[in-house]
Protein backbone atom coordinates (compact mmCIF):
# COMPACT_ATOMS: atom_id res chain seq x y z
CA UNK A 1 0.00 0.00 0.00
CA UNK A 2 1.00 3.89 -0.68
CA UNK A 3 2.40 5.84 2.03
CA UNK A 4 0.07 8.86 2.33
CA UNK A 5 0.37 12.12 4.02
CA UNK A 6 -1.58 15.34 4.65
CA UNK A 7 -2.33 18.16 7.16
CA UNK A 8 -4.87 20.34 7.93
CA UNK A 9 -4.05 23.81 10.44
CA UNK A 10 -6.40 23.84 13.56
CA UNK A 11 -6.45 28.15 12.42
CA UNK A 12 -10.31 28.40 12.12
CA UNK A 13 -13.23 25.84 11.50
CA UNK A 14 -13.05 23.71 8.19
CA UNK A 15 -14.58 24.92 5.46
CA UNK A 16 -15.88 23.65 1.76
CA UNK A 17 -12.68 24.01 0.43
CA UNK A 18 -10.72 21.88 2.99
CA UNK A 19 -13.16 19.29 2.07
CA UNK A 20 -12.84 19.46 -1.50
CA UNK A 21 -9.73 20.33 -2.11
CA UNK A 22 -8.12 17.93 0.39
CA UNK A 23 -10.19 15.90 2.81
CA UNK A 24 -12.70 14.33 0.27
CA UNK A 25 -9.52 12.68 -1.14
CA UNK A 26 -8.70 11.05 2.05
CA UNK A 27 -11.76 10.05 2.53
CA UNK A 28 -12.18 8.03 -0.95
CA UNK A 29 -8.67 6.10 -1.02
CA UNK A 30 -8.92 4.99 2.62
CA UNK A 31 -8.66 1.12 2.50
CA UNK A 32 -6.72 1.47 -0.19
CA UNK A 33 -3.39 3.26 1.24
CA UNK A 34 -1.42 3.45 3.88
CA UNK A 35 -2.53 6.97 5.45
CA UNK A 36 -1.46 9.45 7.97
CA UNK A 37 -3.59 12.44 8.67
CA UNK A 38 -1.93 15.14 10.85
CA UNK A 39 -3.46 18.71 13.00
CA UNK A 40 -0.77 20.80 12.40
CA UNK A 41 -1.13 22.51 15.55
CA UNK A 42 3.14 23.72 15.19
CA UNK A 43 2.12 25.03 11.59
CA UNK A 44 -1.03 27.22 13.27
CA UNK A 45 1.16 28.98 15.69
CA UNK A 46 3.01 30.75 12.83
CA UNK A 47 -0.20 33.82 12.71
CA UNK A 48 -1.46 34.91 16.22
CA UNK A 49 -3.96 32.53 17.72
CA UNK A 50 -5.24 32.53 21.25
CA UNK A 51 -4.19 29.42 23.69
CA UNK A 52 -7.05 28.25 24.53
CA UNK A 53 -8.78 28.55 21.14
CA UNK A 54 -5.30 26.63 19.53
CA UNK A 55 -6.10 24.11 22.11
CA UNK A 56 -10.30 23.73 21.28
CA UNK A 57 -9.70 24.33 17.36
CA UNK A 58 -7.25 20.87 17.34
CA UNK A 59 -9.95 18.73 19.10
CA UNK A 60 -12.56 20.19 16.73
CA UNK A 61 -10.11 19.61 13.80
CA UNK A 62 -9.76 15.64 14.77
CA UNK A 63 -13.86 15.65 14.97
CA UNK A 64 -13.77 17.08 11.81
CA UNK A 65 -11.61 14.73 10.40
CA UNK A 66 -13.79 11.86 11.61
CA UNK A 67 -17.21 13.68 10.25
CA UNK A 68 -16.33 14.12 7.14
CA UNK A 69 -15.94 10.33 7.10
CA UNK A 70 -12.26 9.34 8.04
CA UNK A 71 -12.22 6.09 9.73
CA UNK A 72 -9.66 5.81 12.21
CA UNK A 73 -9.51 1.87 11.87
CA UNK A 74 -7.98 2.66 8.60
CA UNK A 75 -5.95 6.12 9.08
CA UNK A 76 -3.57 7.17 11.47
CA UNK A 77 -4.93 10.51 12.70
CA UNK A 78 -2.12 12.31 14.94
CA UNK A 79 -1.33 15.71 16.26
CA UNK A 80 1.61 17.21 14.80
CA UNK A 81 3.05 18.66 18.34
CA UNK A 82 2.70 15.20 19.61
CA UNK A 83 5.31 13.96 17.62
CA UNK A 84 8.60 15.21 18.61
CA UNK A 85 10.62 14.33 15.57
CA UNK A 86 9.21 16.98 12.93
CA UNK A 87 10.20 19.89 14.82
CA UNK A 88 13.79 17.99 15.01
CA UNK A 89 13.59 17.18 11.43
CA UNK A 90 12.86 20.59 10.26
CA UNK A 91 15.89 21.79 11.45
CA UNK A 92 18.13 19.70 9.32
CA UNK A 93 15.89 20.93 6.40
CA UNK A 94 16.01 24.18 7.55
CA UNK A 95 20.06 23.84 7.46
CA UNK A 96 19.27 22.24 3.55
CA UNK A 97 17.51 24.98 2.25
CA UNK A 98 18.39 28.90 1.46
CA UNK A 99 16.89 32.26 1.99
CA UNK A 100 16.84 32.15 -1.19
CA UNK A 101 13.82 29.81 -2.04
CA UNK A 102 11.82 30.29 1.10
CA UNK A 103 11.87 33.98 -0.14
CA UNK A 104 10.01 32.82 -3.13
CA UNK A 105 7.48 31.04 -1.64
CA UNK A 106 4.33 32.85 -2.50
CA UNK A 107 2.08 31.72 0.76
CA UNK A 108 5.17 33.47 2.66
CA UNK A 109 4.61 36.57 0.15
CA UNK A 110 0.71 36.65 0.82
CA UNK A 111 0.57 36.64 4.63
CA UNK A 112 3.42 38.16 5.31
CA UNK A 113 3.24 40.99 2.81
CA UNK A 114 4.03 44.84 4.51
CA UNK A 115 4.07 43.16 8.08
CA UNK A 116 7.28 44.03 9.88
CA UNK A 117 5.99 41.77 12.85
CA UNK A 118 6.19 38.84 10.33
CA UNK A 119 6.75 35.44 12.41
CA UNK A 120 10.17 33.95 11.62
CA UNK A 121 7.81 30.90 12.06
CA UNK A 122 6.24 31.79 9.15
CA UNK A 123 9.21 31.87 6.96
CA UNK A 124 10.14 28.99 8.33
CA UNK A 125 6.27 27.22 7.65
CA UNK A 126 7.28 25.21 4.47
CA UNK A 127 9.69 23.26 5.52
CA UNK A 128 8.07 22.07 8.92
CA UNK A 129 5.79 20.83 6.45
CA UNK A 130 8.69 19.15 4.14
CA UNK A 131 9.61 17.57 7.50
CA UNK A 132 5.96 16.45 8.23
CA UNK A 133 6.13 15.06 4.49
CA UNK A 134 10.13 13.05 4.93
CA UNK A 135 9.36 12.49 8.17
CA UNK A 136 6.87 8.91 6.94
CA UNK A 137 8.48 8.54 3.67
CA UNK A 138 5.13 9.59 2.09
CA UNK A 139 5.05 9.00 -1.26
CA UNK A 140 1.61 11.02 -1.90
CA UNK A 141 0.65 13.88 -0.41
CA UNK A 142 -3.11 14.61 -1.21
CA UNK A 143 -3.73 18.65 -1.18
CA UNK A 144 -5.61 21.18 -2.44
CA UNK A 145 -4.04 23.45 -5.54
CA UNK A 146 -2.70 26.01 -2.97
CA UNK A 147 0.31 23.69 -1.87
CA UNK A 148 1.59 22.73 -5.45
CA UNK A 149 4.71 25.51 -5.12
CA UNK A 150 5.28 23.46 -1.21
CA UNK A 151 5.45 20.21 -2.04
CA UNK A 152 7.77 21.29 -4.64
CA UNK A 153 9.98 22.63 -2.55
CA UNK A 154 9.61 19.06 -0.27
CA UNK A 155 11.26 17.56 -3.24
CA UNK A 156 13.95 19.28 -3.98
CA UNK A 157 14.70 19.74 -0.08
CA UNK A 158 14.29 15.57 -0.34
CA UNK A 159 16.88 15.35 -3.40
CA UNK A 160 19.25 17.78 -1.82
CA UNK A 161 19.98 16.03 1.18
CA UNK A 162 20.18 12.65 -0.26
CA UNK A 163 22.57 13.81 -2.69
CA UNK A 164 24.83 15.41 0.11
CA UNK A 165 24.17 12.89 2.63
CA UNK A 166 23.24 9.41 1.12
CA UNK A 167 19.71 7.78 0.64
CA UNK A 168 17.56 8.78 3.41
CA UNK A 169 14.44 10.62 1.95
CA UNK A 170 11.70 9.37 -0.23
CA UNK A 171 10.78 11.99 -2.91
CA UNK A 172 6.77 12.75 -2.70
CA UNK A 173 4.70 14.16 -5.08
CA UNK A 174 1.33 15.84 -4.73
CA UNK A 175 -2.15 14.41 -5.55
CA UNK A 176 -4.34 17.56 -7.00
CA UNK A 177 -7.75 16.34 -7.14
CA UNK A 178 -9.08 17.80 -11.00
CA UNK A 179 -12.36 19.32 -9.92
CA UNK A 180 -13.03 22.32 -6.95
CA UNK A 181 -8.95 22.02 -6.31
CA UNK A 182 -9.36 25.55 -5.24
CA UNK A 183 -12.30 26.47 -4.01
CA UNK A 184 -13.19 30.46 -4.17
CA UNK A 185 -14.14 32.60 -1.53
CA UNK A 186 -18.23 33.43 -2.78
CA UNK A 187 -17.88 37.02 -2.30
CA UNK A 188 -13.84 37.41 -3.48
CA UNK A 189 -14.54 34.81 -6.08
CA UNK A 190 -10.80 35.98 -7.19
CA UNK A 191 -9.51 34.61 -3.87
CA UNK A 192 -9.08 31.37 -2.18
CA UNK A 193 -11.75 29.94 0.01
CA UNK A 194 -9.46 30.12 3.40
CA UNK A 195 -9.80 30.08 7.22
CA UNK A 196 -7.85 32.63 7.87
CA UNK A 197 -8.96 35.36 6.19
CA UNK A 198 -12.32 36.87 7.71
CA UNK A 199 -14.69 36.45 4.88
CA UNK A 200 -17.80 35.30 7.09
CA UNK A 201 -20.16 35.22 4.02
CA UNK A 202 -17.63 34.16 1.81
CA UNK A 203 -17.01 30.88 3.55
CA UNK A 204 -18.88 27.90 3.89
CA UNK A 205 -17.93 26.06 6.98
CA UNK A 206 -18.32 22.30 6.97
CA UNK A 207 -20.43 22.04 9.70
CA UNK A 208 -22.46 25.13 9.18
CA UNK A 209 -26.82 25.09 9.96
CA UNK A 210 -28.51 24.63 6.30
CA UNK A 211 -30.25 27.77 7.01
CA UNK A 212 -26.66 29.67 6.55
CA UNK A 213 -26.07 28.08 3.85
CA UNK A 214 -28.64 28.41 1.84
CA UNK A 215 -27.83 32.23 3.11
CA UNK A 216 -24.86 32.53 1.82
CA UNK A 217 -25.17 31.36 -1.90
CA UNK A 218 -28.20 33.24 -2.02
CA UNK A 219 -25.51 36.38 -1.41
CA UNK A 220 -22.53 35.00 -3.21
CA UNK A 221 -21.48 37.95 -5.79
CA UNK A 222 -21.87 37.15 -9.58
CA UNK A 223 -21.70 39.58 -12.12
CA UNK A 224 -24.30 41.62 -13.82
CA UNK A 225 -24.31 40.22 -17.29
CA UNK A 226 -26.90 37.80 -16.33
CA UNK A 227 -25.68 34.93 -18.55
CA UNK A 228 -25.09 31.41 -16.63
CA UNK A 229 -21.39 30.40 -18.41
CA UNK A 230 -18.27 28.49 -17.40
CA UNK A 231 -15.38 31.07 -17.63
CA UNK A 232 -13.46 31.56 -14.67
CA UNK A 233 -11.38 34.57 -15.81
CA UNK A 234 -14.25 36.12 -17.31
CA UNK A 235 -16.92 34.90 -14.71
CA UNK A 236 -15.20 34.14 -11.49
CA UNK A 237 -18.32 34.47 -9.26
CA UNK A 238 -20.43 32.53 -11.49
CA UNK A 239 -18.01 29.96 -12.38
CA UNK A 240 -17.56 29.26 -8.55
CA UNK A 241 -20.99 28.54 -8.77
CA UNK A 242 -21.07 25.56 -10.98
CA UNK A 243 -17.35 24.23 -9.37
CA UNK A 244 -19.46 23.87 -6.56
CA UNK A 245 -22.29 22.02 -8.16
CA UNK A 246 -19.83 20.31 -10.25
CA UNK A 247 -18.10 19.10 -7.07
CA UNK A 248 -21.28 17.93 -5.09
CA UNK A 249 -22.85 16.55 -8.54
CA UNK A 250 -19.96 15.02 -10.48
CA UNK A 251 -21.42 16.96 -13.53
CA UNK A 252 -19.17 18.94 -15.70
CA UNK A 253 -19.47 22.77 -14.76
CA UNK A 254 -19.66 23.39 -18.33
CA UNK A 255 -22.40 20.99 -18.97
CA UNK A 256 -24.56 22.28 -16.23
CA UNK A 257 -24.39 25.47 -17.61
CA UNK A 258 -26.05 24.75 -20.28
CA UNK A 259 -28.78 23.36 -17.83
CA UNK A 260 -29.59 27.11 -16.39
CA UNK A 261 -30.66 30.77 -17.80
CA UNK A 262 -31.27 32.49 -14.14
CA UNK A 263 -28.40 32.98 -11.56
CA UNK A 264 -30.80 32.41 -8.75
CA UNK A 265 -32.34 28.76 -10.75
CA UNK A 266 -28.48 28.16 -10.36
CA UNK A 267 -28.54 29.58 -6.26
CA UNK A 268 -31.12 27.45 -5.59
CA UNK A 269 -29.30 24.15 -6.93
CA UNK A 270 -25.93 24.76 -5.47
CA UNK A 271 -27.42 25.38 -2.16
CA UNK A 272 -29.61 22.39 -2.31
CA UNK A 273 -26.66 20.24 -3.22
CA UNK A 274 -24.39 21.26 -0.39
CA UNK A 275 -26.82 21.18 2.31
CA UNK A 276 -27.16 17.33 1.08
CA UNK A 277 -23.69 16.94 0.75
CA UNK A 278 -22.92 18.75 4.58
CA UNK A 279 -26.25 17.80 6.72
CA UNK A 280 -24.81 14.45 7.93
CA UNK A 281 -21.60 15.65 8.53
CA UNK A 282 -22.58 18.26 10.81
CA UNK A 283 -24.80 15.86 12.13
CA UNK A 284 -22.05 13.38 13.23
CA UNK A 285 -19.88 16.11 14.30
CA UNK A 286 -22.34 17.56 17.08
CA UNK A 287 -21.97 14.16 18.01
CA UNK A 288 -18.63 13.88 18.06
CA UNK A 289 -17.94 16.93 19.73
CA UNK A 290 -20.60 15.79 22.99
CA UNK A 291 -17.67 13.24 23.93
CA UNK A 292 -13.81 15.00 23.52
CA UNK A 293 -12.75 11.83 25.88
CA UNK A 294 -12.81 9.16 23.04
CA UNK A 295 -11.14 12.00 20.35
CA UNK A 296 -8.29 12.48 23.20
CA UNK A 297 -7.87 8.60 23.12
CA UNK A 298 -7.43 8.69 19.31
CA UNK A 299 -4.86 10.87 18.72
CA UNK A 300 -3.01 9.47 21.62
CA UNK A 301 -3.01 5.90 19.65
CA UNK A 302 -2.28 7.99 16.65
CA UNK A 303 0.42 10.19 18.16
CA UNK A 304 2.02 6.72 19.15
CA UNK A 305 2.17 4.78 15.67
CA UNK A 306 3.02 7.72 14.22
CA UNK A 307 6.04 8.54 16.67
CA UNK A 308 7.70 5.14 15.54
CA UNK A 309 7.96 5.70 12.38
CA UNK A 310 8.72 9.90 12.37
CA UNK A 311 11.70 8.96 15.07
CA UNK A 312 13.39 6.06 12.78
CA UNK A 313 13.56 8.58 9.89
CA UNK A 314 14.89 11.31 12.07
CA UNK A 315 17.88 9.23 13.32
CA UNK A 316 18.23 7.83 9.86
CA UNK A 317 18.60 11.80 8.62
CA UNK A 318 20.62 12.83 11.85
CA UNK A 319 23.31 9.81 11.77
CA UNK A 320 23.99 11.15 8.04
CA UNK A 321 24.17 14.34 8.34
CA UNK A 322 26.84 13.65 11.26
CA UNK A 323 25.26 14.27 14.37
CA UNK A 324 27.01 11.58 17.05
CA UNK A 325 23.93 9.16 18.43
CA UNK A 326 23.45 9.95 22.10
P1 LIG B 1 -5.27 29.07 6.31
O1 LIG B 1 -6.23 30.11 5.81
O2 LIG B 1 -5.04 29.10 7.79
O3 LIG B 1 -4.04 28.95 5.48
P2 LIG B 1 -6.61 27.09 4.83
O4 LIG B 1 -8.05 27.33 4.86
O5 LIG B 1 -5.84 27.51 3.64
O6 LIG B 1 -6.00 27.71 6.13
P3 LIG B 1 -5.12 24.71 5.44
O7 LIG B 1 -5.17 24.10 6.76
O8 LIG B 1 -3.95 25.58 5.16
O9 LIG B 1 -6.42 25.57 5.13
O10 LIG B 1 -5.25 23.60 4.31
C1 LIG B 1 -5.71 22.29 4.49
C2 LIG B 1 -5.93 21.64 3.14
O11 LIG B 1 -7.04 22.24 2.49
C3 LIG B 1 -4.74 21.78 2.19
O12 LIG B 1 -4.57 20.58 1.48
C4 LIG B 1 -5.17 22.88 1.25
O13 LIG B 1 -4.59 22.75 -0.02
C5 LIG B 1 -6.67 22.65 1.18
N1 LIG B 1 -7.37 23.90 0.88
C6 LIG B 1 -7.40 25.01 1.66
N2 LIG B 1 -8.16 25.97 1.09
C7 LIG B 1 -8.61 25.45 -0.08
C8 LIG B 1 -9.46 25.95 -1.12
N3 LIG B 1 -10.00 27.16 -1.06
N4 LIG B 1 -9.71 25.13 -2.18
C9 LIG B 1 -9.20 23.89 -2.25
N5 LIG B 1 -8.40 23.36 -1.30
C10 LIG B 1 -8.11 24.12 -0.23
N1 LIG C 1 0.78 23.87 4.61
C1 LIG C 1 -0.45 23.16 4.58
C2 LIG C 1 -0.73 22.38 5.83
C3 LIG C 1 0.29 21.33 6.02
C4 LIG C 1 0.45 20.14 5.25
C5 LIG C 1 1.55 19.44 5.83
C6 LIG C 1 -0.21 19.61 4.15
C7 LIG C 1 1.26 21.31 6.98
N2 LIG C 1 2.00 20.18 6.87
C8 LIG C 1 1.99 18.24 5.31
C9 LIG C 1 0.24 18.40 3.62
C10 LIG C 1 1.33 17.72 4.20
C11 LIG C 1 -1.53 24.17 4.34
O1 LIG C 1 -1.39 25.29 4.66
N3 LIG C 1 -2.57 23.75 3.78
Amino acid sequence: MARVLSGVQPSGDLHLGNYLGAIQQWVANQGSDDAFYTIVDLHALTQSIDPAELRRRTLETAAGFLAAGLDPNQVTIFVQSHVPAHPRLAWLLECTATMGELNRMTQFKDKGRGTESVRAGLFTYPVLMAADILAYEAEFVPVGEDQRQHLELTRNLAIRFNHHYGEVFVIPEATIPTVAARVMDLQLPNQKMSKSIPSPLGRIDLFEAPEDIAKKIKKAVTDTDGIVAYNPETKPGVSSLLDLLSAATGTSPGDLAAKYTRYGDLKADVADALITLLSPMRERYLHLMSDPGELTALLRRGATKADEIANATYERAAAAIGLLPR
